[in-house]
């Protein structure tokens, strides 16, 4: 194991993203009377004219080879000066050396189009380094557990790293993590929850073997998903919890990998909702918001990453063009999410008003087949702007690389080299979720990518974030394996 003994690298994790915490709403507009709007008007653009944005942009060239659309700031500008478009330019000062080629801290070579080569021997040490011990300053993170092997695993996978040499050590970490009464928690001794059992069971699929299958208790998942469907179809997120679409999709990426069956318990509450059905009104929960959007539950923010839990959730109930065009506003959904990409940075945001940031490449990009939302540029973009010297993949300049991020950085950068599509045939014999199970992939050709073919990734099945044939081996397993109700 590439470890380097007795360092550890300063890794900094999203917290934010695996806790319930709400969403903060995103700073309302403010109102302005007529006289600061002229003000405003009159006043030089303190985005481009400012900072240190523009000291970089004049210091040197792009790197030739860059489109022009990602080595300059945007043409249209809104007069309105906020704390948040002050937040935006820092950023974009931040990016644009990256993205011109231009940084000290990239590691050549660069190509034609101007994008250096992938660290791809860093990133598999640091991702190695990420499945051993942490100081006691990450005590916070001893509830993301499976969380932490899932990202740690799928980055290695995603690199062409063969993750079932670490298949005694997941096993033995993701055991004691499993409760009695169904489902595995964050930690030991942690009650269970769907965010955690979606990573356990995720990360039992990466490694793939028959000891890591019959590891899950099936019969008593089955119960604990019984007592979590609520009388409007959707899943509380664990025992008393909130409910959301992450309560949908990791629930449903649970139903249909483990082929648990759909009748719901006999002692399940949803019966007395008129539910016979694990599945029943799954759907109506995975709604737009307002915005065009999807948050994670009635009326509040639109988000990327409850976006990609929505669409994928109604990829596993059935084919996606009729399930999304049943319960979305296609044109305002697309318009939302194309709205999430920036130029010139080329990455994604989680939401309106708010910065790039790599992991939404994974989030936001929804390489579904039924619909895609161009990237523009994101390949270049992970390997331009979001390397850090030591190895590992960051949201943006000025953050430290984390295990999160590097996975879905590389999960957004592969999808970028692939076309996903779905064909007529599943090699399930239990047709429930067949169009879950019909998802094929192709590499892009030469001619569509500005990477080199030593850059390639491992692809990833669209909706279950492991490879196609790690979601397969695990579906058919569980299909020949009885089940006792
Ligand atoms: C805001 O963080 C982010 C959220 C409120 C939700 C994030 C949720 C996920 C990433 C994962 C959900 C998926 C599963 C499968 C459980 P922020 O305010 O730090 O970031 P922002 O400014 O980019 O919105
Ligand atoms: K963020
Ligand atoms: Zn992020």
């Amino acid at each position: 194991m590439p470890t380097v003994a007795g360092k550890r690298r300063n890794v900094c994790f999203p917290f934010a993203h695996l806790k319930s915490a709400p969403l903060t709403t995103a700073q309302k507009p403010q109102k302005q009377t007529q006289k600061q709007n002229q003000n405003q008007e009159k006043r030089p653009d303190t985005r481009s004219t400012s900072s240190q944005g523009r000291k970089m942009a004049s210091q040197a060239a792009p790197h030739p080879g860059t489109p022009a659309l990602f080595t300059q700031p945007p043409p249209i500008r809104d007069p309105l000066v906020t704390e948040t478009t002050d937040l935006q330019d820092a950023t974009l000062s931040k990016c644009l050396p990256f993205l011109k080629g231009i940084s000290d801290l990239q590691k050549g070579p660069f190509n034609a189009s101007g994008v250096p080569a992938l660290q791809r021997d860093d990133h598999v040490e640091y991702l190695y380094d990420s499945l051993e011990d942490y100081p006691a300053g990450f005590v916070a993170m001893d509830s993301s557990r499976p969380w932490m092997i899932y990202w740690g695993l799928a980055g290695l996978t995603l690199l062409g790293e063969d993750v079932s040499r670490v298949h005694q050590r997941v096993l033995a970490s993701i055991r004691p993590m499993q409760n009695p009464t169904g489902g595995f928690g964050g930690g030991h001794g942690q009650i269970s929850h769907l965010a955690s059992s979606y990573a356990a069971v995720l990360s039992l699929a990466m490694v793939g073997s028959s000891d890591a299958f019959a590891l899950v208790d099936r019969q008593a998942m089955w119960q604990w998903l019984g007592r979590l469907k609520q009388a409007d179809g959707g899943f509380r997120v664990c025992e008393g919890g909130e409910e959301d679409v992450r309560g949908a999709y990791c629930a449903s990426v649970i139903i249909s990998l483990l082929n648990l069956p759909l009748d719901l318990p006999p002692t399940s509450e949803a019966r007395l909702a008129g539910f016979d059905n694990l599945t029943d009104g799954l759907g109506s929960i995975c709604r737009d918001s307002f915005e065009g959007g999807i948050s994670g539950s009635p009326g509040v923010e639109a988000h990327g990453a409850y976006a990609f839990c929505a669409l994928a959730c109604l990829s596993i109930l059935g084919p996606p063009e009729k399930t999304i065009a049943k319960h979305m506003n296609l044109p305002l959904l697309l318009s939302w999410l194309s709205a999430r990409q920036y130029a010139p940075e080329g990455g994604f945001s989680g939401r309106t008003n708010k910065l790039v940031d790599g992991c939404y490449s994974h989030w936001c990009t929804v390489n579904n087949g039924w619909q895609s939302v161009q990237p523009r540029g994101i390949g270049p973009i992970h390997s331009r702007v979001l390397p850090t010297p030591q190895g590992g993949l960051r949201d943006k300049p000025g953050k430290h690389a984390d295990a999160y991020h590097s996975c879905y950085v590389l999960t957004g950068l592969s999808a970028t080299q692939h076309h996903h599509y779905r064909t007529d045939s599943s090699p399930c014999a239990n047709k429930n979720f067949s169009s879950a199970f019909s998802w094929r992939s192709k590499p892009t050709s030469a001619d569509e990518n500005v990477f080199e073919k030593s850059d390639r990734l491992t692809a990833f099945h669209p909706i279950y974030v492991i490879p196609h044939q790690a979601a397969e081996k695990m579906r058919l397993w569980y299909e020949a394996e009885p089940f006792v109700t």
